[in-house]
């Protein structure tokens, strides 16, 4: 898989990239993360990137010309599944949407700023627009790390234990059990005795039910769909 990212704050995401299980999936091949400053093609030698609102009104609204311009030299590179917009009033962003990308090959995401993109900027380029959760960021660029991260932690062979992923919270609508280690009395805190029994079959009937209990208190809204 390949992720191309357009900021015009490059710095906040290179970071993020730069460490952990996103910096072992990408040494190990199994994605490959590019960030662009959108700055690098403005058309100007200002290097501007933004104008003022059309109509009035307070910010900057960041302009097509630069944007267009990267999207159409990657476009020229290679073929892209999705052109992704990240914006407050996108789709909600969720475990089934986050699987579906998984499956793609190559992605372009953008990231808003200020009060946003020239609308035409969405018309003509973007092909799904997401949202990370009824709130407001100042840019796009959280949400698009929280976006990769979630997608690249599914590519086959990223994760050690390659059944691991399967039992995340939310992959079938329900919150994942109580997990424990050692010591197993920790100062009269103990481990449940059916952890410790050795019987499979008690013990993934345990963490189901333990499961279900979770998510009927804190997310009875899961169990409704
Ligand atoms: Cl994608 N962008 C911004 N700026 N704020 C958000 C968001 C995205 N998702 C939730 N809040």
């Amino acid at each position: 898989m390949r992720i191309d990212i357009l900021t015009c704050v490059p710095n906040l995401l290179d970071s993020f990239f730069a460490h952990s299980i996103l910096k072992r999936a990408q040494q190990g091949g199994f994605v490959e993360v590019k960030i662009h400053d959108i700055r690098d093609y403005s058309t100007n030698k200002h290097r501007t990137i933004d104008d003022y609102a059309f109509g009035g009104g307070a910010g900057m609204v960041l302009q097509i010309e630069p944007i267009a311009k990267c999207i159409r030299t990657l476009q020229s590179e290679r073929n892209y599944d999705e052109v992704i917009y990240l914006t407050p009033d996108g789709e909600l962003m969720q475990q089934r949407m986050v699987n579906q990308l998984s499956l793609k090959g190559n992605l372009i995401m953008l990231c808003g700023h200020y009060k946003g993109v020239d609308q035409r900027v969405r018309d003509l380029f973007i092909t799904k627009e997401i949202s990370i959760g009824d709130y407001v960021l100042s840019g796009g660029e959280l949400a698009a790390a929280v976006l990769s991260d979630a997608i690249i932690r599914l590519l086959p062979g990223v994760l050690n234990d390659e059944t691991s992923a399967l039992t995340d919270s939310f992959q079938d609508n329900l919150l994942a059990p109580p997990v424990y280690t050692r010591p197993a009395d920790y100062e009269g805190s103990k481990v449940p005795e059916i952890l410790m029994s050795g019987h499979e079959a008690k013990i993934e009937e345990w963490r189901y039910e333990q499961s279900l209990k979770r998510t009927r208190e804190r997310r009875p809204d899961l169990l409704q769909s």
